[in-house]
């Protein structure tokens, strides 16, 4: 039955920054099963940030790249440096995801060689950071989907300071950031808790990124 209150596929936040509420959600239980077996391989740690502070984050990659942060700074590595093995591979339904999300909101032809997999339990929260680790920020947008629990995303500006708009994020909705919108500052409110019918007691986020 089409609803009384047709919500909108395609919501533009910023220039270059769109929100695509469930777009995973046609595939949600492949991509699901997907992620469990990428984390069974590569479990999620909390890994230390260069001042040495231990994140309320837990993460794992998948893709030829993975991103890792320890005392000696940010960067992306072939190797899981817990395990010394690759990351796992990018699953088909994540690739599939992040392709046809980047190109809804314009951005043709993505091939993300990186996939960061953050598990927030409740109480957990990102600060307000930039992501500029990559090789080519320019070039290449970025494909974030949120699974689980629900959190407020806050998405600043181009300064630390700039005010924030916060974003209330469900499972299975996909943001994309390109253009002027890749460099903002962004960080995710601390997520409550709750029990998520497919994902306990957690938030994950999958981010896609050309790295290499
Ligand atoms: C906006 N994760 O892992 S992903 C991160 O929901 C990260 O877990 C958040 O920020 C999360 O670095 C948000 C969405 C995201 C990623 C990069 C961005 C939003 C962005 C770059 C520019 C602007
Ligand atoms: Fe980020």
């Amino acid at each position: 039955m089409a609803s009384l209150f047709p919500s909108p596929d395609c919501i533009g936040l910023a220039p270059g920054a769109v929100l695509l509420p469930g777009a995973a959600l046609d595939d949600e239980t492949g991509i699901v099963q997907a992620l469990n077996e990428v984390l069974e391989q590569a479990p999620p740690r909390h890994m230390l940030t260069p001042g040495g502070l231990r994140m309320s984050v837990a993460v794992s990659n998948c893709g030829g790249l993975g991103w890792v942060s320890d005392r000696s700074g940010y960067r992306y590595e072939r190797l899981d440096p817990d395990s010394g093995r690759p990351w796992p591979a990018l699953p088909d339904s994540f690739a599939r995801l992040a392709r046809a999300a980047a190109s809804r909101a314009g951005f043709e032809g993505f091939e993300p060689d990186a996939c960061l997999v953050s598990v927030y339990a409740p109480g957990a929260r990102l600060s307000l950071h930039q992501d500029k680790d990559e090789r080519d920020v320019a070039g290449h947008p970025l494909v974030s989907l949120s699974l689980g629990l629900p959190a407020v995303f806050q998405l600043g500006g181009l300064a630390r300071g700039d005010r924030t708009l916060k974003v209330p994020l469900s499972h299975g909705d996909a943001l994309v950031w390109g253009g002027a919108s890749r460099l903002r500052y962004h960080g995710v409110a601390t997520v409550s808790d709750g029990e998520h019918r497919l994902l306990g007691r957690r938030r994950i986020n999958l981010s896609f990124r050309r790295a290499g």
